[in-house]
């Protein structure tokens, strides 16, 4: 069966903002999708859905320091691409901490939701992106892509993360740079490898092939790839890095992940890479996905009051190499959460930052800060190296405010004084019009990024910067922009955050 209406499957994006490397799997008739993470704990977001158009956090797979321990990777290393799969009444996620000791490590639950065990080491997996396939005896099969060898599977005793043989070369996709992100998965009378290929920029693309075992040996498709964005106008690029599932009624569907590129000539992706779901038409026994479309987003307006520190069991948080909770001695009072610095910034690996995925390209993220006993304020964050903020700090009188942009080893920062009172920070992005008039003006660069204060009513605009150089082009930190609060010394409160997007 096939769809005759892809965009009946689901909105796109499906699950937006940060979110790459999806791997989705149905279970009596709820989608449990897991995406990749990098430096951020907690790690590997668990998203569920009755109808894959409403889709709701549940949890995440890393949600314990005691599983993972990320202080020492750096950016872009850390919890790369994920495989969720379902196998006698377990749920199983594997995955490799890449550029860290850690390596490939898998995780049961009996609830995606959680809690998810402590992780299960196999050393034999010494490359990305792990999949997970059971053959018909119920031998793990571990099918991951080595750098410069291609696609390799092995098999493995998941109860003790044994290989029980030799890893053996599988396949390397039609000839593109980075075979990655293999799944092998039977669909009728055939086993398939389906693979990401041509790196993850505009490039990738994702190609199968297929064989009568979930060993191999595995043919190529000659119509390969059977998806990809290169080239083409599509809204939607990089398009690749997919999993295959059934839906409830039993048809085929993709998800993979893409960016979304702004400005002239639509090279900057501000929110990196992102979830979409299209649909796949079996053609001589060979699955052919149409291009995600882009659907209209419903707009967010989201805030958050801090009454309890159980506000941040909320999944939706993250931090930079540390739980949110342990971040910044993170406390709640009645309205406020109060973050602690320790000297570190934004372009440290510890910040005392916390912060949540921006979701729509048009934005505004704001809180209200109390600096009277220290420095701090709200920011965009994509590494190290790529980050903007907006901060605060004060002499008792008056207060300082300042705005930083950082890319890439430069780092400029704007001024302003105010007289003490309330002050919100407020950074706001926003995608330059596509219509006739803006591409005739020539309207060049990424989104448009304007950090701003409301100082005693006043708007006191510090900088408005062209977002190009916050894009995932441009960061190669392969996350997303996380927008957050943060503390470099002493104490800081904040109250009334505010999310307003579409
Ligand atoms: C991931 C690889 C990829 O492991 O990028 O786009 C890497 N695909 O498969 C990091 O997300």
């Amino acid at each position: 069966m096939t769809y005759s209406d892809p965009a009946a499957l689901g909105r796109n994006p499906l699950l937006p903002g940060f979110n790459p490397d999806p791997s989705i799997v149905q279970v009596d008739g709820v989608y449990y999708l897991v995406t990749s993470t990098f430096e951020y704990l907690p790690g590997l977001p668990v998203y569920r859905s009755t109808d894959l158009v409403a889709w709701t956090q549940v949890g995440n797979v890393l949600s314990r320091p005691e599983q993972a321990d990320l202080r020492g990777v750096v950016t872009p290393g850390g919890v790369w691409a994920p495989t969720i799969r379902h196998h006698e009444g377990r749920y199983f996620v594997i995955v490799s901490v890449m550029f860290s000791p850690i390596g490939c490590v898998v995780f049961t639950a009996t609830d995606p939701a959680g809690p998810w065990s402590e992780a299960t080491s196999i050393p034999a997996v010494d490359g990305l992106d792990p999949d997970l396939e059971w053959d018909d005896d119920g031998k793990a099969l571990v099918t991951f892509a080595r750098m410069g060898q291609g696609i390799v599977q092995v098999e493995v005793d998941l109860q003790t993360g044994v290989a029980t043989e030799s890893p053996r070369r599988l396949w390397s996709g039609t000839g593109g740079h980075a075979p990655e992100g293999p799944h092998v998965f039977r669909h009728d009378d055939h086993w398939y490898l389906l693979v990401a290929e041509g790196g993850t920029e505009r490039g990738h693309a994702v190609s199968i092939a297929r064989g009568d075992s979930c060993r191999g040996p595995f043919v190529g498709y000659h119509g390969n790839p059977v998806l990809t964005a290169r080239g083409t106008a599509s809204p939607v690029q990089n398009v690749g890095h997919a999993d295959l599932f059934e839906t409830v009624d039993g048809r085929s569907a993709l998800v993979c992940l893409g960016v979304r590129p702004a400005g002239f000539t639509r090279s900057f992706s501000p929110l990196g890479r992102e979830t979409f779901i299209t649909a796949i038409d079996w053609r001589d026994g060979w699955p052919i996905a149409t291009l995600p479309q882009v659907s209209s987003e419903e707009p967010v307006h989201e805030r958050y009051d801090f009454h309890d520190l159980a506000l941040l069991d909320d999944p939706g948080w993250l931090s930079v190499r540390r739980h949110p909770k342990v971040v910044g001695s993170t406390s709640v009072s009645p309205g406020s959460l109060t973050l602690v610095g320790d000297g570190s910034t934004l372009a440290d690996p510890l910040p005392a930052f916390i912060g949540r995925r921006q979701q729509r390209l048009n934005s505004r993220f704001a809180a209200v800060i109390d600096c009277g006993q220290g420095t701090g304020g709200i920011a965009g964050r994509h590494a190290e190296s790529h980050w903007f903020s907006v901060e605060a700090h004060t002499d008792g009188e008056r207060v300082h405010l300042v705005a930083t942009a950082a890319l890439a080893g430069f780092t400029h920062r704007w001024d302003r004084t105010v007289p003490a009172g309330r002050i919100e920070l407020v950074i706001e992005s926003a995608v330059p019009a596509t219509d006739a008039a803006a591409m005739a003006a020539l309207q060049v660069g990424g989104d448009r990024i304007r950090l701003s204060a409301v100082a005693g009513g006043d708007t006191v605009v510090l900088a408005e910067l062209d977002g190009r150089y916050w894009s995932f082009e441009t960061t190669e930190s392969f996350t997303g922009r996380v927008l957050g609060l943060f503390a470099t010394n002493g104490t800081v409160h904040f109250s009334g955050l505010t999310i307003d997007a579409h």
